[in-house]
């Protein structure tokens, strides 16, 4: 294991699965004022690991389970803080979900807490989310950012579907619309590939860009 990492417990603990010890650490480091942000980048890295595990047959498909549920746990405890810590007067309307075919969303539930601790106004429509469903909430929520978020490779395709179906029905200006996208293997080729307007490597990135881009109209 990397001995540059923050909180090299949490990761081990994390990465074998071992709930309780990990709800403990997370506790101790929260009430020893470690950020809860600097917290999550550790848990990213073990369910990184996770991953590997259960990629190379040594986790069966209950161990990523397993990891979603001690995820959920420790997000609901980040979440807690975060909405104590962070605050914002941003105004703004934000869509967001989880496209179709995919149905992680430990990170895009993250992004929408800090989205709301930005002081923006939330409608998320949850997770294997259809085009069509994208496109019927821009038209009723006429929201400034419209954010999808996806985990699998697969989910690439259901943004680009997406993303061409939102291009082709809304008008462009006004500050309606704007896309943004993001997720675990995101990256400035996948952002190329599904044609959308910006992608952010992670919640505190999504947010930063989402005050960014509606102060600028
Ligand atoms: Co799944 N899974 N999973 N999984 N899972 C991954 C993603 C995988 C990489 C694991 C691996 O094999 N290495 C792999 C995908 C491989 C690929 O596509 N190339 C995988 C697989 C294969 C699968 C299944 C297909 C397994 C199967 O059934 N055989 C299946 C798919 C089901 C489906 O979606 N149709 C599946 C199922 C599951 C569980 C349900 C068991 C569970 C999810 C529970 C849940 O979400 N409620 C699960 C889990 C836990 C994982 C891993 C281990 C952890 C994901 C996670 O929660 N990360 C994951 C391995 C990994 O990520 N390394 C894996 C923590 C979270 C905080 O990070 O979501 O990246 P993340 O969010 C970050 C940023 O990415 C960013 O901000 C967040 C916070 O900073 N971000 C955005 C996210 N959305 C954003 C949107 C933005 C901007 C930033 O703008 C709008």
């Amino acid at each position: 294991m990397n001995p540059d990492l923050q909180h090299p417990e949490l990761v081990t603990f994390l990465t074998d699965l071992k709930e309780q010890q990990v709800l403990e650490e997370v506790h101790r480091l929260l009430r020893k004022g470690e950020p809860p942000l600097s917290i999550l980048d550790s848990c990213q890295i073990a369910l990184r690991y996770v991953g590997q595990n259960y990629e190379q047959c040594r986790y069966y498909l209950s161990g990523l389970m397993m990891a979603g549920e001690i995820m959920r746990q420790v997000s609901e405890m980040l979440q807690r803080v975060l909405e104590k810590d962070i605050c914002g007067k941003e105004s703004g309307r934000i869509l967001l979900g989880t496209v179709q075919g995919d149905i992680h969303d430990i990170g895009k539930n993250l992004v929408g807490v800090i989205l709301r601790c930005h002081g923006f106004e939330l409608l998320d429509l949850g997770v294997d989310v259809p085009p069509g469903e994208f496109l019927k909430a821009t038209k009723e929520f006429e929201p400034n950012i419209i954010g999808m978020s996806g985990l699998l490779t697969i989910a690439y395709d259901a943004m680009k579907e997406t993303a061409a179906l939102l291009h082709g029905n809304l008008q462009k200006g006004g500050g309606v619309g704007q896309i943004i996208i993001g997720g675990g293997m995101i990256n400035e080729k996948v952002h190329r590939y599904v044609g959308s307007d910006y992608w952010a490597p992670d919640a505190m990135a999504c947010a930063k860009l989402c005050q960014k881009l509606v102060s600028s109209h």
